[in-house]
């Protein structure tokens, strides 16, 4: 699949963002400007090189070496460019030891560094690369920056402060964290919304899903990648888990657990496939959770990833929708017209990762496979692999994108999922948000901002 996948990305889209295989050609989103950045490309990288595919890898990375060019008037999202460009080029480098790939990591680092210049050190969701002119979307409630794109950071930057020995990237996300941390907090909740000029939240609209989902994860993660010495980045999680499975986590009346979205005190009873990741993360920050609930966290993690399941399961295609309800009779099952798509999106697959990792239950397996065949069948067409728009028709029509997270997390969580857990061992390494594995840092002192003893 994913040999399919590149071949066909390599012959209609190549150096084009992605790919639209129906029509074979090059495909762009806004969240990469308009610039041919070879997201796909970069993206794939540490994939192909864990399946063993070089060739494939070697070309990737001739492609990056000649023309990948971050000097261009062009407004990328500052998270998606970190989480896949600067994510997937330093996992290339770790795992390949090519220092084209840092080069190029740090290169683009120095473009996104405007993106910080607001009053509160927030930053703009996007930036122009080449004017360093920052702005948020249009969207955002009072125009304010999104706490999972200017909280997922974190992991990139401290790993950029790590390998460069410059304190600047480390200094910018822990500004951010300070901030946080100082803000009160309704019934403990972070709020989705930040406003970058005043320092005041937006809408008190919380999601463990979209626009929230992976300022979590990074929490987390802070702590995992620093060896479990940041433990304040632990204490913010913990604290944040606690409030989100008091006011967001319930169970359906069939029995269903699922995380809900908190808007202006009420809940809502519909969880996104974007959610779904938290399974993985609640599996993931088990061990070294507070009061000693590694059982509770484990269990909870194994609800979620059964939800999900059942999610999956309860459509035609055998493939999740974009987002389910649990209201009336409705239980895992998406209600309106636009949410019964599927785009290739990973967080099933990751959380049925994660579970295998920590339980080795066969059965996290055998739903991983159930996917894997619903895809094949479904998504795949001869110039690639499309989202589909419609799980619950048995003749469904594509949206003709292959998107550049399908080849870096869903077909790699898929091959780790039928490995042996030495591939990429959890204690050494951390995955980011769009699945690209960077080595835990084993730091003597965990303030590197001055810290003369990193490279
Ligand atoms: C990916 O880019 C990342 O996983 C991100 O955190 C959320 N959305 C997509 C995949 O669905």
């Amino acid at each position: 699949m994913m040999k399919h996948a590149w071949d066909n990305y390599r012959q209609y889209g190549w150096g084009h963002n992605e790919l639209k295989p129906i029509a074979r050609k090059g495909h762009s989103t806004n969240i990469f400007g308009n610039s041919q950045l070879g997201a796909t490309i970069v993206d794939a990288l540490d994939t192909l090189y864990i399946m063993g595919l070089h060739d494939e890898f070697r070309e990737g990375q001739e492609w990056i070496d000649k023309n990948l060019d971050f000097s261009v008037n062009s407004e990328v999202s500052v998270f998606e460019v970190n989480i896949r460009f600067i994510g997937g080029l330093l996992a290339a480098y770790y795992l390949s030891g090519q220092e084209v790939f840092k080069i190029k990591a740090v290169q683009l680092a120095g473009k996104l560094l405007p993106a910080f210049n607001t009053p509160t050190g927030i930053p703009w969701a996007m930036v122009n690369l080449k004017s360093g002119v920052g702005r948020n979307w249009g969207w955002a409630s009072a125009g304010s920056s999104i706490l999972a794109e200017f909280g997922t950071l974190h992991m990139e930057f401290v790993h950029l402060s790590y390998l460069t020995g410059d304190p600047v990237y480390y200094n910018k996300v822990m500004h951010i964290r300070k901030l946080l941390q100082k803000m009160d907090r309704p019934n403990g909740l972070y709020p989705n919304y930040l406003n970058p000029r005043t320092g005041r939240w937006g809408q008190h609209h919380t999601s463990v899903g979209g626009l929230g989902d992976s300022f979590y994860e990074y929490l987390l993660k802070a702590w995992l990648m620093s060896d479990k010495m940041d433990t304040e980045a632990r204490k913010m999680y913990d604290d944040a888990i606690e409030a989100i499975e008091k006011h967001l986590i319930r169970k359906s009346n069939g029995g269903l657990t699922f995380i809900g979205e908190w808007k202006n005190g009420h809940l809502e009873r519909k969880m996104g496939h974007l959610t779904c990741f938290a399974g993985g993360m609640f599996a993931l920050g088990a061990d070294g959770s507070r009061d000693d609930k590694a059982g509770h966290y484990l269990q909870l993690g194994a609800e979620i990833a059964h939800t999900c399941h059942e999610s999956y399961d309860r459509t035609t295609l055998k493939l999740g929708p974009e987002a389910f309800k649990f209201d009336g009779g409705v239980e895992a099952v998406a209600v309106r017209q636009n949410e019964k798509y599927y785009i290739l999106r990973p967080e099933v697959i990751e959380t049925y990762w994660y579970m295998w990792r920590f339980t080795h239950d066969p059965k996290y397996r055998q739903w991983g496979w159930e996917a894997t065949q619903a895809i094949d069948k479904y998504c795949r067409v001869s110039g690639g692999f499309s989202g589909v728009k419609d799980v619950y028709s048995s003749s469904p029509t594509y949206d003709d994108v292959q998107q550049s997270f399908f080849l870096a997390e869903t077909l790699k969580y898929l091959y780790l999922l039928f490995s042996n857990d030495d591939l990429l061992p959890l204690d050494n390494w951390v995955f980011n948000t769009e699945a690209h594995p960077l080595p835990v840092l084993h730091l003597a002192n965990t303030t590197l901002s001055g810290n003369p003893a990193y490279r």
